[in-house]
């Protein structure tokens, strides 16, 4: 592996944003491929962060530095990635639903996504229910995330609001956030759920096929 490739991926472990920053800049000077820099550098640093959680050695505030490195260095990399005509894993459309403020969670699963390829439509915080159905004809999964027990509820609301207007079987849904489980996914019929970033990720791939919208 080229080196600064190395560095790369040392960079995002540390949570050093500038410095992934530079190090990404030189890679694409040097003439290597924004799909490696981003395969073999980033998303690889990113995998390793989610495996370093699972194993209790991270803890979120680590994730969210590495997190914050990863999106200084993909903000560098997007341009050349699009010129170099990517395709994207698939398109997801996330937010936090009506009434909740808590994004810290919904952004780091919006860059693990980004950073596994995905191409990311943020809707942001405090999402009216009709925002996720009218999202529901550009993307191929919409992410729901709620921090609290009085906005869980509305969760389901967006799925019967999907079912209603016809768009159900269009995307698929996955949800998260402290107080959901997998028994809450499960009795709202969303399609996932995880309790992390870096399930979230495995979740999302395993829910979609080879393609794309
Ligand atoms: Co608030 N808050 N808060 N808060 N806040 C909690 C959630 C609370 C548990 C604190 C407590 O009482 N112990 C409590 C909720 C109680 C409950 O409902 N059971 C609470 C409350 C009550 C409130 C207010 C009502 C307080 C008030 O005003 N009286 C108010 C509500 C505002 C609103 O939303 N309308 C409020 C406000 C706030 C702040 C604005 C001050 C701030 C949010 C700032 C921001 O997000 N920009 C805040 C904070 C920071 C917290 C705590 C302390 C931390 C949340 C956080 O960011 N965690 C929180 C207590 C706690 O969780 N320890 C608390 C770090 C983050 C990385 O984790 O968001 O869980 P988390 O995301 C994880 C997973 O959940 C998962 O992956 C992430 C990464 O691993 N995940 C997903 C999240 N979304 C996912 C989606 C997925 C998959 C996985 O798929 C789509």
């Amino acid at each position: 592996m080229d080196p600064i490739l190395k560095e790369i991926y040392q960079s995002i472990l540390d949570g050093q944003q500038a410095e992934t920053g530079e190090k990404v800049v030189t890679a694409l000077a040097n003439g290597i491929s924004p799909k490696t820099i981003l395969d073999e550098g980033m998303i690889a640093a990113m995998t390793e962060v989610g495996r370093l959680f699972e194993a209790g050695e991270y803890y979120v505030p680590e994730m969210l530095i590495s997190a914050r490195a990863m999106q200084a260095g993909l903000n560098l990399l997007k341009p050349s990635l699009k010129e170099a005509d990517v395709q994207p894993a698939g398109r997801v459309a996330i937010g936090t639903i009506k009434g909740d403020l808590h994004d810290i969670g919904k952004n780091l699963v919006a860059v693990m996504l980004e950073g596994a390829g995905f191409d990311i439509l943020d809707l942001g915080t405090d999402v009216p229910f009709e925002k996720f159905v009218a999202a529901a004809d550009k993307v191929d999964v919409i992410a729901l995330s709620a921090l609290l027990t009085t906005t869980m509820p509305g969760m389901k609301n967006v799925i019967t609001s999907l079912q209603s207007a016809g768009k159900r079987d269009k995307v698929k849904v996955i949800i998260g956030g402290a107080p959901v489980t997998q028994a809450y996914a499960d009795s709202i019929g969303a399609d996932g759920y995880a309790s992390d970033a870096s399930r979230a990720v495995a979740v999302t791939l395993s829910l979609l096929p080879d393609h794309s919208k």
